[in-house]
């Protein structure tokens, strides 16, 4: 296959690299890798401030738009002046005919709405489930009208929007490099998450403290009223705040611990931390609903449980003596590996590139 020149366009909620673009961070500089390792050519429109190690960077300035989760599902769009997302596409547009094919990772209606109105192929990566009905109506549209050009990370997240069935579904991709596997782990559990309402810690605390295990919680406090109100409510836990680690500290202490607790309160598209659980050989007791439900072999690599009951969670940390860490390695590389990402990246890729 001749190298493709790609351009992929960031999410403009945060510079990449500094934790505020959340889990599409992580995906973008995979996506990096996981070409850059075939032989494509990969360059990256990003906000200003940002770092994407490898790839070349393109940094662009102006005001962020409100983040979508922040918004009411019927909100209509809003450009402020100088609006970083416009800029963005302005320089992508700019700059298509240096480029095979661009891919948007912007949850953003701008960037489903000029689909058709680039040369070069615009492809997107969707990375959340249905949150805004404008962005429903013109992602919509380029599933009707531009078929294979819009891809998400698992089945769960794509069932979530009415045309669903017309999403790629490419999953994810870790430098599995990076994580080792843990295979003696402490009387301890880990739970990761940004700490905020939806991602449903207090369910985590609840069962720790009826496991009397002790939970170690890592990510950034996102919500301190509720990270303070979670505490008061359960003083049987014994919690250890580890913080927000980067990887490298994060797959060392996520392999000490006997299971990944993940409790969503909301469809997660995809669970990064489940598949960085499994690379470190950590089975994953979870809830089954959304994205890391999908994620896990139920009974093999971890225990899918009845969404909101803690006793259901309970049970299945009890279980997870059963497992094979082992496993749970090798689930992660068959599924997670960049090659493996870097092949189902060409497959959904290859029909946009060369064209109907
Ligand atoms: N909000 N408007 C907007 N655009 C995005 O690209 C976006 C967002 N909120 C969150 C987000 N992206 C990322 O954190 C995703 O990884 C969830």
């Amino acid at each position: 296959m001749a190298p493709w020149r790609v351009l992929l366009v960031s999410t403009p909620i945060g510079a990449l690299g500094t934790g505020l673009g959340g889990g599409v961070e992580l995906t973008i500089a995979n996506v990096a890798r996981a070409l850059g390792g075939r032989g494509h050519h990969v360059e990256v429109v990003a906000p200003a401030g940002s770092r994407a190690d490898g790839a070349a960077l393109h940094e662009v300035g102006g005001a962020p738009p409100p983040s979508a989760q922040r918004e009411g599902r019927d909100a209509p769009t809003r450009i402020p002046p100088d609006s970083l997302l416009a800029n963005m596409f302005s320089l992508a547009r700019q700059r298509q005919d240096d480029h095979d094919v661009l891919v948007n990772f912007a949850y953003d209606w701008l960037g489903f709405y000029l689909t058709p109105f680039f040369s070069t192929p615009l492809a997107h990566v969707v990375s959340m489930g249905s949150l805004l009905d404008t962005v429903d109506a013109a992602l919509g549209a380029v599933v009707r009208d531009l078929p294979g050009r819009a891809a998400c990370h698992t089945h769960a997240q794509a069932a979530t929007f009415a045309f669903g069935d017309g999403l790629h579904v490419v999953g994810n991709g870790l430098d599995l490099a990076h994580y080792e596997v843990g295979l003696e782990p402490e009387e301890a559990l880990a739970w990761v998450a940004r700490i905020s309402p939806e991602k449903g810690l207090e369910d985590a605390l609840a069962a720790a403290a009826r496991v009397g295990l002790p939970l170690r919680v890592f990510g950034v406090v996102d919500d301190e009223p509720y990270w303070e109100a979670a505490r008061r409510r359960y003083p049987g836990a014994v919690v250890s705040y580890e913080g927000f680690l980067p990887t490298e500290r994060l797959q060392a202490e996520l392999g000490r611990c006997q299971a990944l607790l993940v409790t969503p309160r909301w469809d997660e598209a995809f669970g990064n931390v489940v598949a960085e659980a499994l690379a470190c050989g950590v089975p994953v007791v979870t809830y089954g609903r959304g994205g890391p439900a999908e994620l896990v072999a139920d009974g093999e690599t971890g225990f899918v449980v009845e969404a909101g009951s803690v006793p259901a969670l309970v049970a299945g940390i009890e279980r997870v003596g059963e497992l094979d860490r082992a496993t749970c390695r090798r689930h992660a590389e068959a599924a997670f590996s960049l090659e493996a990402f870097g092949d189902r990246l060409e497959r959904w890729l290859a029909p946009q590139v060369d064209g109907p």
